[in-house]
C-alpha cells in the first residue's frame, strides 16, 4: 500500500493536527532509534483457534461460557493467521520499525505442559521473518492472557506450580525465534489478569475470589516470570528481557484521608506488586500482612531480575474513592474531565508524563518504551468510504506530546507502540470495541486505514527523517 501526503491531507481534522506534531517532529527529543509502531495479542487478531494444533484456552472457555458482553468470539477475530502479511505491509507502509506481538501458549503447548507443537512455532517464524524482511524490529511478548486450558484446570495463577510450564514453553520458544528475536516481553498487564480475571469476574477465568485471588495471581505471575527470565538469559547472552506492565496513576477523587487512603492502596495492588517486585525484589507496605500468607522464603530474590527493557501501557489515570465492602475498599470516582473514550475512560494526557517520569525518579531510569497507548472510539464508515476518526488522533498527537515532554525531562523512553494496529476482539466486550489504527470490517476482513492511521504514518515518516 502506498499513501501520498495528499491522502493524509484529505482528512481535514487529521491535517489540522499535523502542523503541530510536525514541529513537534523536530524538536530535539526523539532520538533516530527511537522504536515506533503498534502492539497487538495473538488471541485479540489471530483467529484460526483450532488450525494447526492449537489447544483451547481460558478464553476459549470463557466465551463458551456465554460470558462476552456482545456475544461474539475470537474465533476468526482479525483472521490475522492467514492474513499476517497483509497486516506486515500495512505496518511498512505506515514507516513503523517496530511491532510488539504476542505468542499464544496454547498454540505451542497446546495441553500446557509436555510436547511443543511445531506448527503453532513454524506460525511465528513466519511472521519473523516477514517483520524482519519489512525492517520492523519484532518484540515477542510470551503471556497476553491466553492461558492454555488445561493449565487452568491445574489451578492456573492461583497455583505457584505455573512457573515451571511457563518457564519451558519460554524455553520452547526462544530456542526457535531467538537467532532472530531479541527483544521477550515475559507478561503483558499481569494486574489486570489478576484483578478482572481472579478477584473480578470479568475477564478470563472469571473466578470471583476477592484480594487474596487477585494478590495469589499476582504473585505467581511474578513468580513465573522470574523463572522464565532466569530461563531465556541462561541460553541467550544478546537477548534484551523485560516484561509489559499496565502503569496508571492513581489519584484520589477528593483530599480526604479515607479517599486518600484508597488511592494508596490501589496503586499498590494496581502499580507496585508487579513493578516493585520485579525492580526492587519488595512489595508495598500497604499489603505486607496479606501478602505474608502467600510469599515464601526465598521468592522475592526469585522475582527480581535487571531487566533491559520494561513496556509501559498507559491509558488513563485511575480516580479512587473509599469504597467500604468493596475490594481493598476501593471503588472508582469521577475523574476531572470532560472526555472519554468509547470505553468510559477518562483521556488524561499528562497521566502519561507522570507515569513515565515516575520511572525516571522512583527506579533509577531503567529503559522503558509505551507499549499500548490508544483510544475505542465509536467509528463510523463515512458515504466516501473512510473512518474520519479525529477524536484517536487528538488522543495520539495528545499523549506523544507528553512522551515528549517526558523525554525532554530526562526519561529514559525508547519507544511509542500505539494499540492497536487494527480492531479486535476486545476481551469481554467482544467485537464492540474498536481501537484500531486500522478498521476491520469482520465479515468481508477488508481492512480501512483510518485517519489515525494516516496520521501517525505521516507523524513517523516526519521524525524518523524519512
Ligand atoms: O485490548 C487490551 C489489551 O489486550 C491489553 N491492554 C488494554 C487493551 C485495551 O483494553
Amino acid at each position: 500500500m502506498r499513501l501520498t501526503r495528499r491522502d493524509f491531507l484529505a482528512t481535514t481534522a487529521a491535517a489540522a493536527m499535523l502542523p503541530r506534531m510536525a514541529s513537534a517532529a523536530k524538536t530535539p527529543g526523539f532520538p533516530q532509534d527511537f522504536l515506533w509502531g503498534a502492539s497487538t495479542s495473538a488471541y485479540q487478531i489471530e483467529g484460526a483457534l483450532e488450525t494447526d494444533g492449537r489447544g483451547p484456552s481460558i478464553w476459549d472457555t470463557f466465551a463458551a461460557q456465554g460470558r462476552i458482553q456482545d456475544g461474539s468470539t475470537a474465533t476468526q477475530a482479525c483472521d490475522h493467521y492467514h492474513r499476517f502479511r497483509e497486516d506486515v505491509a500495512l505496518m511498512r507502509a505506515a514507516h513503523f520499525n517496530a511491532y510488539r506481538f504476542s505468542v499464544a501458549w496454547p498454540r505451542i503447548v497446546p495441553t500446557g505442559s509436555g510436547a511443543v507443537n511445531a506448527k503453532g512455532l513454524d506460525f511465528y517464524d513466519r511472521l519473523v521473518d516477514e517483520l524482519l524482511k519489512a525492517g520492523i524490529r519484532p518484540l515477542a511478548c510470551l503471556y497476553h492472557w491466553d492461558m492454555p486450558q488445561a493449565l487452568q484446570d491445574q489451578g492456573g495463577w492461583q497455583s505457584r506450580a505455573m512457573a515451571g510450564p511457563f518457564a519451558d514453553y519460554a524455553r520452547a520458544v526462544t530456542r526457535r525465534l531467538g537467532d532472530r528475536v531479541k527483544d521477550w516481553m515475559m507478561l503483558n498487564e499481569p494486574n489486570v489478569v489478576a484483578i478482572f480475571g481472579h478477584g473480578l469476574t470479568e475477564h478470563a477465568p472469571g473466578l470471583g475470589l476477592g484480594e487474596m485471588g487477585v494478590l495469589r495471581a499476582l504473585h505467581h505471575q511474578n513468580l513465573a516470570q522470574g523463572a522464565a527470565l532466569r530461563a531465556i538469559r541462561a541460553e541467550h547472552g544478546d537477548a534484551r528481557l523485560g516484561t509489559v506492565t499496565s502503569v496508571q496513576p492513581c489519584r484520589p477523587e477528593t483530599p480526604s484521608d479515607s479517599d486518600r487512603a484508597a488511592a494508596i492502596r490501589w496503586d499498590a495492588v494496581w502499580n507496585r506488586v508487579a513493578v516493585d517486585g520485579l525492580l526492587r525484589g519488595a512489595f508495598p507496605d500497604v499489603l505486607a500482612d496479606k501478602m505474608a500468607d502467600i510469599v515464601q522464603p526465598g521468592d522475592l530474590a526469585a522475582i527480581k531480575f535487571p531487566v533491559d527493557l520494561l513496556g509501559i501501557n498507559y491509558y488513563s489515570p485511575n480516580t479512587m474513592r473509599h469504597a467500604p465492602g468493596r475490594m481493598f475498599e476501593v471503588g472508582w470516582g469521577k475523574a476531572p474531565t470532560d472526555r472519554f473514550t468509547a470505553m468510559g475512560w477518562p483521556v488524561q494526557p499528562d497521566g502519561l508524563y507522570e507515569v513515565l517520569m515516575e520511572f525516571k525518579n522512583l527506579y533509577g531510569n531503567p529503559a522503558t518504551f509505551v507499549a499500548e497507548n490508544g483510544a475505542a472510539y465509536d467509528d463510523v464508515v463515512s458515504a466516501n468510504g473512510q473512518v474520519h476518526d479525529s477524536e484517536r488522533v487528538r488522543y495520539l498527537a495528545d499523549h506523544i506530546a507528553e512522551l515528549r515532554r517526558a523525554l525532554a525531562d530526562g526519561a529514559n523512553v525508547r519507544g511509542y507502540l500505539a494499540w492497536s494496529l487494527l480492531d479486535n476482539f476486545e476481551w469481554a466486550f467482544g467485537l464492540s470495541k474498536r481501537f484500531g489504527l486500522v478498521r476491520v470490517e469482520y465479515d468481508s476482513q477488508k481492512r480501512i486505514p483510518k485517519d489515525s492511521y494516516r496520521w501517525f504514518a505521516e507523524f513517523v515518516k516526519q521524525v524518523r527523517g524519512l
